[in-house]
């Protein structure tokens, strides 16, 4: 009988995430996405540690030209956008989309009004919050900032229903809407969506989902300086 040529090593991937998150691991770093993404499916990856300032040097630039975490390389592959990512890993695996096609059409299209309809009004509102406090225009402008978040929740109680998840089963669509609704500028208004506030804590309840959290999480208590 010839040799058998070895099979090929399985890629791991290598994510980048920040070593020093301002949530100090509350998982509102995006790179919490991309780590639940790969816990759901299986799949074993590397992190990599970036500092602010090395997000913007050549290096990192080449794997992400906005200079931002995450990064996704698997062999020659680089990605970044995390949903992107989200949307590769949930190709390459069973699990994150449905097989029917057009069931799984109707996911990937969740998956862009997380990202492009719904995150928007929230991180907007959150940009606010976090940097025009103290500027003169921020007492009028936040009504209005809150108000569009809001139109946005409305919308998505009212679609989710009591439904346990957006469009059937759990999917990459309803991890990245999860990860959005997590925001604290979206958190502090949920009081108001009842079944919202239920989705979240569905999706948070995933064991795939804890895994990712403890992880990203050890990154920031393994940097505390221990109590006496
Ligand atoms: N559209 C891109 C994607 O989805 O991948 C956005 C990526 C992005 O915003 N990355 C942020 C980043 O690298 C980290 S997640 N920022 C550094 C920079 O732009 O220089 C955004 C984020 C950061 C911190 C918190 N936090 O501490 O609560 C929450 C969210």
């Amino acid at each position: 009988m010839p040799p058998q040529a070895d099979p090929e090593p399985a890629l791991i991937p290598a994510i980048t995430a920040f070593e020093a998150s301002p949530d100090r691991g509350r998982g509102h770093a995006r790179d919490m996405r991309v780590r639940w993404a790969l816990e759901e499916v299986g799949q074993p990856y590397d992190v990599r540690l970036v500092s602010f300032a090395e997000m913007k040097q050549p290096a990192h630039l080449a794997l992400h030209p906005f200079g931002q975490i995450p990064t996704y390389e698997e062999g020659d592959l680089a990605l970044f956008e995390t949903g992107a990512i989200v949307l590769h890993i949930a190709q390459q695996h069973r699990g994150l989309l449905p097989e029917e096609a057009t069931s799984r059409a109707r996911a990937i299209a969740w998956m862009f009004a997380a990202l492009n309809t719904v995150e928007p009004p929230i991180v907007e509102r959150e940009a606010a919050m976090l940097m025009e406090r103290d500027k003169p225009w921020f007492e009028a402008r936040a009504p209005l900032l809150e108000e569009r978040a809001r139109r946005r929740l409305a919308d998505l109680s009212a679609r989710l229903d009591d439904a346990d998840w957006l469009d059937g089963s759990f999917t990459a669509a309803d991890l990245l809407m999860v990860t959005v609704l997590r925001r604290p500028a979206a958190a502090d208004l949920l009081d108001s969506y009842p079944n919202l506030e239920a989705y979240i804590a569905r999706g948070e309840a995933r064991p795939a989902y804890r895994r990712a959290f403890a992880d990203q999480l050890a990154v920031f208590t393994a940097q505390s300086p221990r109590p006496d």
